[in-house]
Parts: structure tokens; sequence; C-alpha cells
């Protein structure tokens, strides 16, 4: 999954998603990246994002899955919901296996995944052999323009 958040204290609200996310029955986060933070993507004129990729184990579908990240979206306060627009926190479900799904409310593997550092490098971080669309992720990184995100320390 990719977590984002660019309002208020991004870092401490990643940390709160993240816990929220522990708390669900039936699933378990294995995997943490580095938090990075990373340029606004789609849409410039707001301010830079912090990201991170985390690994889950789950008994959840990926329908049940969506339902709780945006039921944990909602409880955190999150507002408005403009496209690529300012977030306090946004978590979207990059893969879940080998699962394609081509839907209204959810497409998987994320429709911008591989165009996005922001998703890209944490990801790599945490899953160097992973191969999204039969192509290793770190292939999907050097076809990057632009792969400038900050690791935080
Ligand atoms: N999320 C978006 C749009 N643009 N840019 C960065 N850097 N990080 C994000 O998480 C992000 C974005 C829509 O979800
Ligand atoms: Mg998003
Ligand atoms: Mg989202």
């Amino acid at each position: 999954m990719s977590l984002g958040s660019n309002l208020g204290n991004p870092v401490k609200h990643l940390r709160e998603g993240i816990l929220h996310l522990e708390a669900l029955e039936g699933l378990e986060v294995v995997k943490v990246s580095s938090f990075y933070e990373t340029a606004p993507w789609g849409r410039e004129d707001q301010p830079p994002f912090v990201n991170l990729c985390l690994e889950i184990l789950t008994s959840l579908t990926p329908h049940e899955l969506l339902e709780a990240t945006q039921g944990i979206e909602k409880r955190m306060g999150r507002i408005k919901k403009e496209v690529w627009g300012p977030r306090l926190i946004d978590i979207d479900i990059l893969l879940m296996g080998e699962a394609e799904i081509s839907e209204d409310d959810l497409t998987l593997p994320h429709p911008y995944m591989t165009r996005r550092a922001f998703v890209l490098i944490p990801l790599g971080e945490i899953a160097p052999g992973l191969r999204i669309r039969g192509i290793a992720v770190h292939d999907w990184i050097a076809a990057l323009e632009d792969q400038s995100v900050t690791r935080m320390p």
C-alpha cells in the first residue's frame, strides 16, 4: 500500500494511519518503508508530500480492504476528495498478489503506480524483487523521468 499526506503534520498523520491499519481485524502490517519527502505530482500548487509504502498480510478481500482504508481516512478527518489535491491522509492499495481488478471504485494494480517516484522508490526499498506487470520495480524506477524523492532521517 501507499500512504501519503501533505496537510498539517504529515509525519504524524502517516504514523497515525499505520496505527489504524495495524488495529484492523484480519490485517497485519509486515514491512514499512522509510518516510520520503516528495514533490507534489499531478498538481503542483500544493505543499510537498510525505509518502511511504507498506506491505501487509490480510484475509480481507480487495473491496473489504478498500472499505477499511476509506473508513480510516474518514475517521482521521479527511474531508475533500479533490483529484490529486491536498490531503490529510491518503491510503492507496497498490497491489494484492496477482489480483487484476478494473472497477469504478478500485483498479489493481493501481493505475498510476508505475509512473510515480513517490510510490516506486519506497516500494523498491521494501520489495526489491517485486515485478509489476512483468517488469521489475527497479526497471520501472529507471524509466521515470523524475526520480527525485528525499528519504527522511
Ligand atoms: N498523491 C496524489 C497526487 N499527488 N504527489 C505526491 N508527491 N504524493 C502523493 O501521495 C500524491 C501526489 C493523489 O493521491
Ligand atoms: Mg493517491
Ligand atoms: Mg486514494
